[in-house]
């Protein structure tokens, strides 16, 4: 009896130890959808903290725009962006600072500002 009760309580503080992992990192990670469409990107404009998980979720509303490809040059990303589909681009800015991101022709140009 005495024993199944430890086992159970390091079982509870297991999982809560494990949802409490979870939650922080949650917390250190931001997602922002951007849409992409003729008058560029909206937003254009992504704050982020330095050292924190940022997930870009591309999303080209239509073919009548030229932004099929989004690339930022600072993480030699580049990618092609399908109308009506979710384009993720993970980073993790670790200085504070403007990182620039644009449209293959550098038609549509948008920034990602990280601060301390
Ligand atoms: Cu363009």
């Amino acid at each position: 009896m005495k024993r199944s009760l430890i086992v159970l309580s390091l079982l509870v503080a297991g999982v809560i130890g494990v949802a409490i992992v979870a939650v922080a990192v949650e917390a250190h990670t931001r997602t922002v959808k951007v849409r992409v469409d003729k008058s560029g990107f909206s937003p254009s404009s992504i704050e982020v903290e330095a050292g924190h998980k940022l997930n870009l979720v591309f999303n080209r509303a239509d073919a009548d725009n030229c932004g099929g490809t989004i690339v930022i040059p600072k993480y030699k990303v580049r990618r092609n962006l399908p109308v009506g589909k979710d384009i993720v681009v993970t980073i993790t800015p670790r200085t504070a600072g403007e990182i620039s991101f644009a449209c293959g022709m550098g038609m549509y140009k948008g920034s990602i500002v990280v601060v301390d």
